[in-house]
């Protein structure tokens, strides 16, 4: 039997999904890219996981897409392919998605990264969109994400030189959220991911969305679309019991609904 491509565990109350192709510094060929976009939906639906970590190995979080599989690819090829479905799953994903980064992030690598909702990077990590070095630019994100995170400018420059950058420029840009040593990674990743695993299911899942929401709308259409969600957390028993709680100074006991 092949092994598997992405390699997922569960530990308290959140999931750890993992690529597996360290031979080639985890590059995402779309047998991977099935294989995530399916973890990731089935841990979406799984009632004992609240946050999933996505991460990779010391020396590649994931170096790109297969270049090997899209090298001789026509057009309608990629067409025919439709990858951007999968990549559009991801997206769809309600539970919070924490990136544990160390080496390589570079191209689909970094856009995948750059997808999830929050990044540790170890002091290893080397961040790059370096698809102009192969004829192409980023496909899957990498010109608009990028730019948002870390302004015209530097994704400007990353995207036409496709150089990489260290990870204490990224925590600099904005593109991660803090930076500790390689042997930490997963730890801190962990801690970030049992910390949000705490807190009341359904605000998360709301607040989550209402976030991103802000990359797609205006400034009134996501005060809009946040109230409602605010509202509506009015309706779950976490929002009394997290309120109540507060009031009698003990500690919330949330149910998830
Ligand atoms: N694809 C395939 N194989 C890769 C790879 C990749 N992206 N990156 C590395 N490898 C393989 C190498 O070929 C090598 O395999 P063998 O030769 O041993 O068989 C092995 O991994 C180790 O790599 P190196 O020997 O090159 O290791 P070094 O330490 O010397 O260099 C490196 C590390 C990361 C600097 C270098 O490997 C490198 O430049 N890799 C390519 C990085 C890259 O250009 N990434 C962007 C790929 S394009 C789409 C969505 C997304 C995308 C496209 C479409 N749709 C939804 C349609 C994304 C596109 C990309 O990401």
């Amino acid at each position: 039997m092949n092994e598997k491509l992405i390699v997922t565990s569960k530990e308290d109350g959140y999931a750890i999904v993992q690529f597996n192709r360290p031979d080639v510094l985890n590059a995402i060929n779309m047998e991977a890219m099935t294989e995530l976009v399916d973890a990731l939906e089935a841990l979406d639906k799984d009632d004992d996981v609240r946050c999933i970590i996505l991460t990779g190995n010391e020396k590649a979080f994931a170096a790109g897409a297969d270049i090997k599989e899209m090298a001789d690819a026509s057009a309608m090829e990629m067409l025919k392919r439709d990858q951007f479905a999968r990549w559009d799953r991801i997206r769809k994903v309600k539970k919070p998605i924490v990136a544990a980064v160390s080496g390589f992030a570079l191209g689909g690598g970094c856009e995948l990264m750059m997808t999830c909702d929050i990044v540790i990077a170890s002091e290893t990590a080397r961040i790059g969109q370096p698809e102009i070095n192969i004829g192409v630019m980023p496909g899957a994100g990498g010109t608009q994400r990028l730019t948002r995170a870390v302004g015209k400018v530097k994704a400007m420059e990353m995207v036409l030189t496709g150089s990489m950058i260290s990870a204490d420029e990224a925590l600099r840009w904005g593109l991660v959220n803090r930076v500790v040593p390689v042997e930490y990674v997963l730890e801190e990743a962990k801690n970030l991911a049992r910390e949000i695993a705490s807190k009341p299911p359904v605000a998360v899942r709301l607040a989550k969305e209402a976030v991103l929401k802000s990359f797609d709308t205006t400034i009134e259409g996501g005060l809009e679309f946040e109230r409602k969600n605010f509202y509506m957390l009015f309706a779950s028993d976490d929002q009394k019991e997290g309120m109540k709680a507060f009031v009698e100074k003990r500690k919330a006991t949330w149910k998830g609904k």
